[in-house]
């Protein structure tokens, strides 16, 4: 079994009481390494060394020093990929021909893109109806920023969030998931190697509600940002509020893929298909409800469901492989559940709908691609986030339905149409409630643009240049000109 250490300043460390959480492999249900269970007193250890490096060589730094270590740690996951690989497809079941075929090198572009922006904050000089006044704004670190990270995409959503709270001049505390601690814990030791002074970048492993708890309510943490689930993310800014900390929040979601009859098909298949099944639907932009004109819906779902029979289930480590398991045991239940409560719900599996066992991989958590008709968008599986490769159709007759169906859910994180009339391509998108809306794409997303919910889908946005101001103060200095000054 495989030992994985904590990063608390300059030290790789157990926690201080030397107790540790198995972590289990997907692919085989079977235990294959241990991380450190930290608690309150590990995570006020990691919070001071954050807060010592900020006061230390780190504070010293340039912006424009800062982003050249950025970019040597970029370099550095390039080199090192296919140690980070492994670790998030045994941890995580990841497909590794996602990981190697774009997803890690996009992990990379992250802190290229913050290296840029380090040195490109700038303030603005504001006109005053004063005489003799002047006034300018200009951004400050604000400290110690947590991070805390879902099982989902370990790396990537770690990434999202230190790439720029370190461009930005803040020193990081990140917490994983229970889950899926160990491709960060390996990612952390790249930071000393790339020439991070100790403190910058610190992780400690362990439950949401005893180490993540004792992050979030710390006094010396001025930001917290968090993806996960809603329950998860309520208690981070409830805990946050209580010691006036900012918090992001990337949540959930069940965002509408809807198909207009004029759309190009082939087009439209593909990118239903992307939307939901390409990570086994353990993701927040899942397009898990596929709305289609009722016109071409019979067809489209014959399609879809003949497109998606032969899918390989099995080892995401596989270049065969198409689909890969659950990532965790927790939520490989909670999405059989879901399917229970389809068929209670009525709904018909056209495609999939149960436990998957797949050769080699009997003991691990494996659900089939699933496809449900016959639902209506009240029902539970329409509204709740399944996060699992199970998706929703709901016929439609008219935009405005269609329009009404995709804003009917709690959740606001991301939509997409196809269709090839430039009217809609133009005309819809304002009118959908959701931080992003592809026109004729799906899951196309970057380190350059703005990525966020709206609704219970989250507060606030990650990505972009916007982004990096969710990690800096902004200070109003005002100086009076009319007094006199040497
Ligand atoms: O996430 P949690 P879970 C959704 C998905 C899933 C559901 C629950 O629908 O079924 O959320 O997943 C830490 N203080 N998403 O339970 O608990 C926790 O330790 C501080 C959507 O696995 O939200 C972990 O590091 N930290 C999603 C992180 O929060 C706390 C990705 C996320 O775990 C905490 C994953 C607390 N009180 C699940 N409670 C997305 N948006 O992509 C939990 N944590």
């Amino acid at each position: 079994m495989r030992k994985f250490l904590m990063t608390i300043g300059a030290d790789r460390c157990p926690a201080l009481a030397d107790e540790w959480i198995e972590t289990e492999n997907p692919y085989t249900g079977e235990p294959w390494a241990v991380i450190p269970r930290g608690r309150e007193a590990d995570a006020y250890l990691a919070v001071e060394a954050a807060h010592e490096a900020g006061k230390g060589a780190w504070g010293r730094l340039t912006a424009t020093e800062r982003g050249r270590l950025l970019h040597r740690l970029a370099q550095l996951i390039r080199e090192n990929s296919d140690t980070l690989v492994d670790l998030e497809v045994t941890d995580v079941g990841r497909r590794r021909t996602e990981l190697e075929g774009g997803a890690l090198e996009y992990i990379a572009s992250y802190y290229e893109y913050y290296a840029g922006l380090a040195d490109k904050v700038e303030g603005q000089v504001t006109p005053v109806d004063r005489p003799g006044m002047l006034h300018y704004t200009t951004y400050q670190p604000m400290g110690v920023v947590v991070c805390i990270v879902p099982w989902n995409g370990p790396l990537l959503l770690a990434s999202t969030k230190i790439a720029p709270a370190l461009a930005a001049g803040n020193t990081v505390v990140v917490k994983p998931s229970e889950f899926a601690s160990t491709s960060i814990l390996a990612l952390a030791e790249l930071f000393d190697e790339a020439g991070f002074p100790p403190g910058v970048l610190n992780v400690v492993t362990g439950y949401g509600n005893e180490v993540g708890s004792a992050l979030t309510s710390h006094p010396l943490v001025r930001k917290v940002a968090f993806t996960g689930g809603n329950a998860g993310g309520a208690a981070v800014a409830r805990s946050a509020a209580e010691g006036f900390r900012s918090v992001t929040l990337e949540l959930g979601g069940k965002s509408p893929n809807i198909v207009f009859a004029d759309a190009d098909l082939d087009a439209a298949l593909a990118g239903v298909s992307l939307g939901i099944f390409s990570t086994s639907g353990q993701s927040c932009m899942a397009g898990s409800r596929l709305l289609v004109h009722r016109s071409i819906a019979d067809e489209f779902v014959d399609r879809l469901v003949a497109s998606m029979r032969d899918a390989t289930l099995g080892d995401p480590g596989e270049p065969t492989t198409d689909i890969g398991p659950i990532s965790t045991r927790t939520q490989f239940a909670a999405v059989l559940e879901h399917l229970d409560v389809a068929r209670r719900e009525g709904a018909t599996a056209v495609l999939g709908g149960a436990r998957a066992l797949p050769d080699g991989g009997e003991k691990g958590w494996f659900v089939q691609p699933t496809i449900l008709t016959n639902v209506t968008n009240d029902m539970r599986i329409a509204r709740e986030e399944i996060f699992g490769p199970v998706l929703v159709v709901i016929p439609f007759d008219t935009d405005d339905e269609a329009v009404a169906i995709a804003n009917d859910t709690n959740f606001g994180l991301a939509a997409a149409i196809w269709t090839s009339s430039l009217a809609r391509a133009v005309g819809i998108p304002p009118r959908l409630e959701a931080g992003t809306v592809w026109v004729n794409a799906y899951r196309v997303v970057s380190a350059m643009f703005p990525f966020g919910g709206m609704k219970d889908s989250g507060v606030g946005r990650e990505n972009g240049t916007a982004a990096i101001k969710e990690y800096l103060e902004t200070k109003s200095i005002i100086i009076n000109a009319t007094v006199r000054t040497r």
